[in-house]
């Protein structure tokens, strides 16, 4: 019964694409892009404001020039692009499948993209006015013709505020090395989506979530107070541990706190934080 609800989620979390939508198809060239596409509404990427954005064939996006780059680097690279990666890997849309993409500033598309952002963020109340939409519907990995691999990213954004969401269908395995997240400038913000650095394991995007929402991710990405701040602040994590190791040897902690870190960035913190351990008592047996 759950497994049934599941796949039907999963199926739903895509936003509409494709020429039924509507959408501009990119042309089928191996690591191609679209051409410059204007945005109707400025875009805030951590405190810089684009006009502009390519969609890029090998899975992302990037907004000052088209990216024929193949091979993604890893995040955080500390380069001078900012970098959205729906799945930055050898994609090839000459063998099978459609780059698309489009913007919508009325109708349903941002109703459902305010209801999406309030459910993820539930206390941010905020009112969508631009979304954008880009979706690699069953394409295949170079010199890979069967394989088939979709997925989007949907941009929104309102008055003083931006999210991303990635969703993710079905994902073939690769060889071919693969990145998902985002890295800014100077990857002063990135985050990579657990499991994405190896494409054996790449399949399980579609089953995984930092919001509770199976192949669905969601991110803030304006930098604006509400977020650059939390950065740096304490934030109060209480936890019940049992654990047959001895944490007062050397050593044993840093296991667990890497442990605790692994699982906090799922949930959507930044690769960046420290955890420090407070205070440690040992149990009698
Ligand atoms: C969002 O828009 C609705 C309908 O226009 C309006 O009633 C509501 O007050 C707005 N909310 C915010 C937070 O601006
Ligand atoms: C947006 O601006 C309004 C008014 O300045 C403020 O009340 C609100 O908290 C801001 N929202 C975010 C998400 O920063
Ligand atoms: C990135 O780092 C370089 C070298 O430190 C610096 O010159 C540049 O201003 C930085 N760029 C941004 C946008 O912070
Ligand atoms: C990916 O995982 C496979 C299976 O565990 C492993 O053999 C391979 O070395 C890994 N590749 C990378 C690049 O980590
Ligand atoms: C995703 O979860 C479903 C349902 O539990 C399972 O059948 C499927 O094998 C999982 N897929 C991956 C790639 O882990
Ligand atoms: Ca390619």
């Amino acid at each position: 019964m759950s497994e049934f609800f599941f796949l039907l989620v999963a199926q739903a979390i895509f936003y509409p694409f494709g020429s039924a939508a509507g959408d501009t198809i990119n042309a089928a060239v191996d690591d191609g892009s679209s051409s410059v596409i204007p945005l109707s509404n400025p875009f805030l990427f951590f405190g810089r404001t684009y006009q502009q954005i390519y969609v890029n064939n090998n899975g992302y996006l990037t907004f000052n020039q088209p990216s024929s780059q193949f091979v993604p680097y890893s995040f955080p690279a500390s380069r001078s692009q900012d970098v959205i990666a729906g799945l930055w890997t050898d994609l090839d849309n000459r063998l099978r499948g459609v780059v698309s993409y489009q913007q919508y500033t009325s109708g349903n598309v941002l109703t459902r993209a305010t209801q999406d952002i309030n459910t993820h963020f539930s206390n941010l109340y905020l009112n969508s006015s631009w979304v954008f939409v880009a979706t690699w519907n069953k394409v295949a990995y170079f010199n890979l013709n069967n394989t088939e691999t979709s997925f989007q990213v949907v941009l929104i954004s309102g008055r003083n505020f931006s999210f991303i969401l990635m969703n993710y269908g079905d994902i073939a395995v690769t060889g071919h090395p693969v990145q998902a997240g985002y890295d800014t400038i100077n990857s002063t913000h990135y985050f990579v989506i657990p499991g994405s650095i190896n494409g054996s394991f790449v399949s399980n995007l579609r089953n995984s979530s930092n919001v509770n929402v199976p192949g669905q991710w969601a991110f803030r990405v304006d930098g604006g107070p509400g977020n650059s701040k939390s950065k740096n602040n304490v934030v109060g994590l209480r936890v019940r541990l049992s654990s047959f190791m001895d944490l007062t040897q050397n050593g044993s902690t840093e296991i667990v706190l890497q442990q605790i870190k692994q699982e906090l960035v799922k949930y959507g913190l930044p690769n960046s934080i420290e955890l420090k351990l407070r205070k440690l008592q040992k149990a009698k047996p």
